[in-house]
């Protein structure tokens, strides 16, 4: 039924209605809504890594994995992804299944969900439409690899993922090893101050570098346990504000990441394969990834892979912190 239908004007658009409301809000997984509704630890975790960031088969054992990894953590993991053109926050194992080996599954950002949903379509969700949909969803914190930034080549071709300005109005705490070291830091850090996302440095004082354990680049904060994460995350609430993400940059453990004399060499190949295939838009982020991979055998994937676990076991104990 529409809601103050006497009220309506030109300039005032009318809400949803229910039958828009049923069949387009986001489906809380039960175990994820039950989990909420208790005050116990809830994870998001986002798809795009599993669908177009990671190779089948090995992306549907990872999926598993993550989620596993949540519950040994005594939290309540939550995949987030569109399927038929209903988004949900937390996916049975059909729907693992169904991210990590459809061909058709698409690429989604926030602005892509609204398009998706009424073309009944499917699609794995960025860090910005997971980050959206789990926040709407009463979720606090949530989990990836990199996040995605401005792009080396930005003074040619303005390429800046649309995660930096939705994580800048979206409350959530996100735990990530930085952004994809494919990207240009040092801007991408710039944009996050001036977009007022709070970054804290886990355990280190440098922001670290994805496949590298650190980027170089100086960090303003530094925490070193779970509880300072929450207190931080309790502050913001207290204050009220701001109404941006906080990050909790992670890094990867020096022992299992990407020689970094290997990691440029092969970065600014695949740099160029890219500039000569033309490839632009979504395509560029999953074409690095994998040029990466092939060109390190495997070495990339595995440094990737150890960043996105300890994130997703860190993510686990901060929500674990937040509840109490
Ligand atoms: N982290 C990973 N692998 C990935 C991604 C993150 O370890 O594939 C994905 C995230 O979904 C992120 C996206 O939002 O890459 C960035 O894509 P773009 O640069 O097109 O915004
Ligand atoms: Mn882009």
């Amino acid at each position: 039924m529409p809601q103050n239908t006497s009220e309506r004007t030109p300039e005032h658009t009318p809400g949803p209605t229910q039958d828009d409301t049923r069949r387009y809000a986001p489906v809380l997984s039960d175990e994820a809504g039950a989990a909420i509704a208790a005050r116990r630890p809830v994870v998001a975790l986002e798809s795009t890594i599993i669908a177009h960031g990671l190779p089948r088969p090995r992306n549907l054992q990872v999926a598993m994995e993550l989620e596993e990894l949540v519950r040994s953590e005594g939290a309540v993991p939550a995949t987030v992804a569109v399927l038929d053109g209903r988004a949900h926050v937390g996916l049975d194992k059909a729907g693992l299944e169904r991210v990590a080996g459809d061909p058709a599954i698409r690429k989604l950002g926030h602005r892509d969900l609204a398009p998706a949903l009424a073309a009944g379509t499917s699609g794995a969700t960025t860090v910005s439409a997971t980050a959206f949909l789990a926040a709407r969803a009463g979720l606090r914190v949530f989990a990836t690899g990199g996040l995605g930034g401005v792009h080396r080549e930005w003074t040619r071709n303005q390429d800046e993922s649309a995660d930096l300005r939705l994580l800048a109005r979206t409350g959530i705490t996100v735990v990530c090893a930085g952004v994809k070291s494919i990207l240009d830091v040092p801007a991408t850090l710039q944009r996050l101050e001036t977009l007022g996302v709070g970054v804290l440095g886990y355990g280190t004082g440098y922001f670290p570098g994805f496949y590298l354990s650190s980027s170089g680049e100086p960090v303003d904060w530094t925490v070193r346990t779970p509880e300072e994460v929450a207190e931080v995350m309790r502050a913001r609430e207290a204050l009220g504000g701001p109404e941006s993400a906080l990050i909790v940059a992670n890094p990867v453990p020096e022992k299992d990441q990407l020689d970094p004399a290997t990691h440029d060499r092969v970065l600014a190949e695949a740099l160029d394969a890219c500039r000569e295939r033309g490839i632009v838009g979504q395509a560029v982020t999953p074409f690095l990834l994998d040029q990466l991979m092939r060109r390190t055998e495997g070495a990339s994937l595995e440094a990737n892979l150890a960043a996105v676990r300890g994130n997703v076991r860190l993510a686990a104990r901060i929500a674990a912190a937040a509840v109490r």
